[in-house]
């Protein structure tokens, strides 16, 4: 068996002219899965030591390598805030990366208003991004206007940054579907809650956009449990093979609700999925948001020109319970979340700021009045919001209601103007 392979991931797969096809998977020369334990260092090694595979079965000799892969994991800025190697010149300019830690910092203010709201009746169920804020605004910010949004639930950082106010967000996490109906950006999806299903209407934005010559890319975020389910693989397989302009994130929390992800995958890495349908892919630390952008800058910039989609899986921890509506100390250990704080992205931002660009504690002070602030004015605005009416539920779903509904609305009208 593999075991964790943090960095690189190198495999080869070797087939054999012989009936039954052979399938070796090398790591960093060493034997893989189905071929005897010994080290194998070329492919002469290769071919004799598959003559005979572990169960003693006959697979030949005359073996021909016809594809191989390697998966690369890149990080920018560890856990204390340090470069770990030469930075992006975006990492530099301490107005980016100022933008980028106020972004994760209104992300959280909002985040624990919400939880607070939905504990006092306030907001329904709600999902919290805690930890994960760094894919969002690094997703987010390298997006153009044109560009458009396929988020899951939990990027409202990335939604921020494309221009959806927080009141729009707590109205929909309040149950009110004005909150979809974005003033800006008028083309972004909503939140995406039936898991996976928009990752092939991602590869048909992008299909869109390629068929009208436009240089826009479809972005589509998405958790690892997503990468388990039909659509997800249906919609890869569409985007490979049009060659659209998209970009899949998988916000890899290693959760999916109390489904931990060895338990719903053998796949050592989620961005391998991607190579079967012929999408490139690459793995990024999700919680180092230099290395999330850095990745999305690259991956946008192939897609516009024509080169097609990419798939970025951003290892992160998701630090809250799946939603307001879950109880995850109930599943997992508070110990091993607790060992995860330590990968907190926003506190390693504030240590690269400190350290590196001269962030100061009035700076500091400043940043989190004014997200409070934010934050505390759009929650007012969406508690003095008048609800919207009943009989907008028959209203968005037909542009001519059908009659059977046409009659409940009525029906509905009527009764609610007896109740006077
Ligand atoms: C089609 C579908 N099946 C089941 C659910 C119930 N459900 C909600 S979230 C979730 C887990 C998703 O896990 P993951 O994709 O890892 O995203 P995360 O919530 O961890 O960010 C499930 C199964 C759903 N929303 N949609
Ligand atoms: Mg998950």
């Amino acid at each position: 068996m593999f075991l964790q392979i943090p960095r690189q991931t190198s495999y080869r797969l070797v087939s054999s002219p012989a009936a039954e096809a052979c399938f070796i998977i090398l790591y960093n020369g060493l034997a893989g899965v189905g071929v005897p334990a010994c080290g194998v260092q070329s492919l002469k090694d290769v071919r004799q030591d598959v003559a005979v595979d572990n169960r003693g079965i006959h697979r030949g000799t005359d073996v021909t390598r016809v594809a191989t892969f390697e998966i690369h994991h890149t990080g920018f800025i560890d856990r204390d805030g340090r470069p770990t190697q030469a930075l992006p010149p975006f990492a530099e300019d301490r107005d980016t990366v100022v933008a980028f830690y106020r972004a994760m910092v209104l992300t959280r203010t909002f985040d624990a208003k919400a939880v607070a709201m939905q504990r006092t009746g306030r907001l329904g169920t709600f999902a919290s991004s805690l930890g994960q804020e760094a894919i969002a605004v690094g997703v987010g910010a390298a997006m153009t206007a044109e560009d458009v949004l396929l988020p899951y639930a939990r990027e409202y950082g990335a939604q921020m940054l494309r221009g959806v106010t927080l009141t729009e967000l707590f109205l929909f996490w309040g149950g009110d579907e004005r909150g979809n109906d974005f003033a800006t950006p008028r083309q972004d999806f909503p939140v995406t809650v039936p898991i996976a299903t928009h990752v092939p209407h991602a590869a048909g934005v992008a299909m869109a956009f390629k068929l009208r010559g436009e240089r826009r890319a479809a972005v589509c975020l998405f958790g690892d449990g997503a990468t388990s389910k039909g659509e997800f693989y249906e919609g890869l397989n569409l985007a490979g093979v049009w060659g659209v302009p998209a970009v899949f994130i998988v916000c890899n929390n290693a959760w999916a609700i109390s489904m931990p992800r060895e338990r719903q995958t053998a796949a050592e890495t989620l961005a391998q999925k991607a190579i079967a349908a012929g999408v490139s892919s690459e793995q990024v630390d999700g919680n180092d948001v230099v290395a999330v952008h850095a990745a999305m800058q690259g991956a946008l910039a192939r897609a516009r020109a024509g080169e097609g989609p990419h798939l970025i899986e951003a290892i992160t921890y998701r630090l809250a319970d799946h939603t307001t509506a879950d109880n995850a100390s109930r599943y997992r250990d508070d110990e091993v979340v607790g060992a995860h704080w330590q990968e907190d992205p926003i506190k390693r931002v504030k240590a690269y700021l400190v350290e590196r660009l001269d962030w100061t504690k009035a700076e500091e002070e400043a940043l989190i009045a004014s997200c409070t602030a934010e934050v505390e004015a759009a929650a007012e605005q969406y508690l003095a919001m008048p609800p919207a009416p009943v009989e907008a539920i028959f209203d968005f779903m037909y542009a001519e209601l059908p009659a059977d509904l046409a009659v409940q609305r009525g029906a509905l009208l009527k009764e609610r103007s007896g109740r006077g």
